[in-house]
């Protein structure tokens, strides 16, 4: 589809106005929010990731990119994952400690909000005190945690095991998630779930709610 390529390539170049304007025409177009976001967006921050990877762009781009990015899933977010539902549990999510990634983080919110969950969203760069200290006085169901670099998935452990210390662990459970993070990686510091992507994340937070 010709527009989902052309809002791709205005990703790329950082042009935040051009994103917006394309992700209404999509819109507009019955194009589904979910189909724009994987094929239009994601597709080209994939694209800038590889090329960072490559040394063939630098910081400067990529943080334009997320800022088009930004532009456009805010016009998405009306139409991702709507339901009427009531709140069905209560989700605490945040990316770890010395991570300033957000955009998978936020979107795993916008689908938790979709999906009828109340989300309390932190942030970046979360400590493990903030995590659990919110959980415990929102009467949080789940901590959902996001990192992106492979030197703050430690983060991760560090909440679990907070958790476990402050007599926690049975009442509020966890969802880890992340480019670098894996089912093993979850598995191996204890998480009771890990979601792939923003729509596994939710399937993970219905099956712990219950
Ligand atoms: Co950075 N960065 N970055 N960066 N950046 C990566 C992650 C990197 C892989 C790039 C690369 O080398 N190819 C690399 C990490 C290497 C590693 O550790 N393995 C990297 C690096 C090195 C860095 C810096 C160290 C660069 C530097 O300063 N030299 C620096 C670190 C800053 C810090 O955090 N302390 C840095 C900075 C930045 C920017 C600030 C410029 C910007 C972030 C802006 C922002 O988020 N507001 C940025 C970006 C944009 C990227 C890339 C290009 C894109 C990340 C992204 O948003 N992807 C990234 C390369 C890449 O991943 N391709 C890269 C789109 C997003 C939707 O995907 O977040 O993976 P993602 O979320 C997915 C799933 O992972 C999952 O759902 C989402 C999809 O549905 N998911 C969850 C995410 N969280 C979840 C939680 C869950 C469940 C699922 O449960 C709770």
């Amino acid at each position: 589809m010709e527009i989902l390529s052309q809002i791709a390539s205005e990703l790329q170049r950082g042009a935040d106005d051009e994103v917006r304007t394309l992700t209404k025409s999509a819109l507009e177009q019955s194009l589904e929010a979910g189909v724009i976001l994987e094929e239009g967006l994601l597709a080209g921050m994939q694209v800038v990731g590889e090329r960072f990877r490559a040394h063939e762009v630098f910081l400067p781009e990529v943080l334009l990119a997320a800022r088009a990015m930004h532009a456009g899933v805010e016009i998405l977010e009306p139409h991702l994952g709507k339901t009427d539902a009531h709140s069905r549990g209560k989700v605490v999510i945040g990316t770890v400690q010395g991570d300033l990634h957000d955009i998978g983080k936020n979107l795993v919110g916008i689908m938790l909000s979709g999906a009828g969950f109340e989300v309390i969203d932190l942030g970046k760069d979360v400590s493990p005190e903030q995590f659990v200290e919110t959980a415990r006085d929102s009467g949080a169901d789940v901590i959902g945690m996001s990192a992106l670099l492979t030197t703050t998935m430690p983060g991760m452990k560090k909440v679990i095991a907070l958790l476990k210390e402050r007599g926690l662990d049975s009442s509020v459970r966890t969802v880890v998630g992340g480019a670098p993070v894996t089912e093993k990686y979850a598995r191996e510091i204890g998480a009771d779930s890990y979601g792939f992507d923003a729509a596994r994340a939710v399937e993970c937070v219905k099956e712990l709610v219950g």
